[in-house]
């Protein structure tokens, strides 16, 4: 394609801001320059990867498959590219996101280490005006977030935060630098995915490691191993049709060997479903919830796969005191993200890791020396917290986001995030959010989530400029109609039952609700290509 749709007024001026140079918003720079239209990007880190760039802590790992968690736009990139291992680790993943970068020439429309900091729509002019912290002031005709669902860090605020004489560290924003905690006293706080992946490798480099646990959580052996050359073949020779079914899935991912089961946990033997559940967990990874249909659904049902998790942690962890402490009790399995981990559990077998419920006694203080709870004092000499993230809204509203008549996109989610397929949102045109609230976003592959939403903003662009029409915006009732449908659909699962960050119940204050949408990746993109299709029903389209 030519550049000719591209007409920027002054050399400030262009026809698209993107916002992140993650996995979603290099697709989008490369879909935006095929379809002509001048594009700039904004990045807060040094270079593209997004969630990958920043993640660099022991362990890090991808908890879908390589095979499936990787662009699928470009057959020959698909085909070139080779995976090591069946779980990706970070350093592999960025030298992917990098690869991408260089071969599609990325770069050379993104500007790194700038981190946007306002975007105001001008009804008058119908630009988006973009401030950053380097202090440019940038115009466009459109505006796309591609900002990651789990990208704004959570660090609680803990008295003498400042007083702690040894280092910090927030998983989320790891040092490039390798950090050696060889002869350290470490403290790791939570035992989310993240803290879950790096408290084996750690265990085994300190001289002492404890772990500040709030909420036991579930968590399933990866069973990770280096590909095989063969299998890598025969899918590869298969991918175009393979990548379709995982569009059209329910997850965006397949777990290659174990097919989704359509019987109830409840219409099995005991027997059965031990069987069932045990050939899961020896195949590793999320399949072991796609065991039986019902587990989201039914807490009798679900109980059965919290058992056998449970039993195994009393089977993997030798003192029972410690198995206790650690078995998740409080929410049924999946409803919290469920963990995928290489010898999480059988690490508190290690005589140099100390467990403490943080449950049981409160986190009162950092320490110059360490940390203190209600109950004792921990000397350490680094803590790293493994706290998480305020997601799906945090990096949206970290920015100052006004849309029509300023109207201001923190005053609008005051009581929850509000959007038209989580992709859209009302009295904010020509602005796109990718991966957003009301999307399955964070329940899906996310890959598969991000081609498809950049496809269709793409799509929309296209049709938008076909057409000469100036504004694409969401109406109001059209989006109260998409909540109530994300929130009817998530009602009738298991997940309101947790206090777990698709709740956005990890952040003191935030409003409490379900935020993606439960749907099915499949179920999804059908409606949003309906909703195309019958030219972008409920949106307000104006020349
Ligand atoms: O964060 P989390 P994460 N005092 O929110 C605890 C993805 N991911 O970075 O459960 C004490 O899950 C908190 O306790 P509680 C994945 O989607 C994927 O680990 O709220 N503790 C919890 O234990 C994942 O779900 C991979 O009671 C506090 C922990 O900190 C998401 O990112 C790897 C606290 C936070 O766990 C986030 O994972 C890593 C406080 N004030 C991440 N505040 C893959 O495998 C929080 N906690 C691909």
């Amino acid at each position: 394609m030519t550049d000719q749709r591209s007409s920027p007024d002054r050399s400030s001026d262009v026809d698209v801001i993107v916002v992140g140079a993650g996995f979603a918003g290099m697709y989008m720079l490369h879909r935006l320059r095929e379809l002509g239209l001048a594009t700039r990007v904004y990045e807060a880190g040094g270079d593209v990867g997004g969630t990958w760039y920043w993640n660099r802590y022991p362990g890090a790992r991808c908890d879908i498959e390589s095979l499936d968690y990787s662009y699928s736009f470009s057959d020959e990139l698909q085909q070139e590219w080779d995976w090591s291992e069946r779980y990706a680790a970070q350093p592999e993943i960025l030298r992917y996101a990098n690869h991408v970068a260089e071969r599609f020439d990325l770069r050379r429309d993104i500007t790194f280490n700038t981190r946007v900091t306002a975007a105001q729509y001008d009804d008058a002019g119908r630009r988006w005006v973009i401030e950053t912290d380097s202090g440019e002031r940038v115009t466009a005709r459109f505006c796309v977030m591609a900002l990651g669902c789990l990208s704004a860090a959570q660090v609680p605020q803990f008295p003498g935060r400042e007083s702690f004489r040894g280092r910090t560290y927030h998983t989320g924003a790891w040092p490039h630098e390798p950090v050696d905690f060889s002869g350290q006293r470490v403290g790791i706080i939570g035992t989310g995915s993240s803290a879950i992946q790096m408290i084996p490798l750690v265990a085994r480099q300190a001289a002492h490691l404890t772990v500040f646990q709030r909420t036991p959580n579930f968590s399933v052996p990866a069973q990770n191993r280096p590909l095989d050359p063969e299998a890598v073949r025969e899918l590869k020779a298969r991918y175009p049709a393979y990548r379709q079914e995982l569009r059209e899935s329910r997850s965006g991912y397949l777990s290659v060997l174990t097919p989704n089961s359509e019987r109830s946990a409840l219409e099995a033997t005991p027997e059965e479903r031990e069987r069932e559940y045990m050939a899961r967990w020896q195949r590793g990874g999320f399949g072991l919830l796609a065991g039986f249909a019902d587990l989201y659904t039914s807490r009798e049902a679900n109980d059965t796969a919290a058992e056998f998790v449970q039993d195994r942690i009393r089977e993997i962890v030798d003192d029972p005191d410690i198995a206790e402490m650690l078995l998740p009790r409080t929410y049924p399995i999946g409803t919290k993200r469920l963990c995928v981990d290489t010898d999480y559990y059988a690490t508190y077998n290690r005589p140099n890791v100390t467990l403490v419920s943080i449950a049981q006694e409160q986190i009162e203080a950092l320490t110059p020396t360490g940390l203190r709870t209600s109950a004792a004092e921990y000397a350490l000499d680094s803590i790293v917290f493994a706290t998480g993230y305020d997601a799906m809204t945090g990096a949206l509203l970290k920015i100052d986001i006004r849309g029509r008549k300023g109207l201001r996109l923190a005053d609008v989610w005051a009581d929850g995030p509000q959007s038209y397929l989580g992709l859209s949102i009302a009295g904010f045109p020509n602005l796109f959010t990718i991966t957003g609230p009301g999307s399955p976003s964070v329940l899906s592959n996310m890959l598969v989530s991000i081609e498809q939403h950049v496809a269709w903003i793409a799509g929309c662009l296209d049709f938008l400029h076909e057409r000469e029409i100036a504004e694409i915006e969401a109406r109001a009732e059209a989006q109260d109609a998409w909540c109530a449908h994300v929130d009817k659909l998530a009602d009738a699962t298991l997940y309101p039952h947790a206090n777990s960050w698709y709740m956005g119940a990890n952040i003191p204050g935030k409003p409490r609700g379900f935020m993606p949408y439960v749907g099915g990746v499949g179920r999804y993109r059908s409606r949003c290509a309906e909703i195309a299709a019958a030219g972008y029903e409920g949106f307000a389209l104006s020349r």
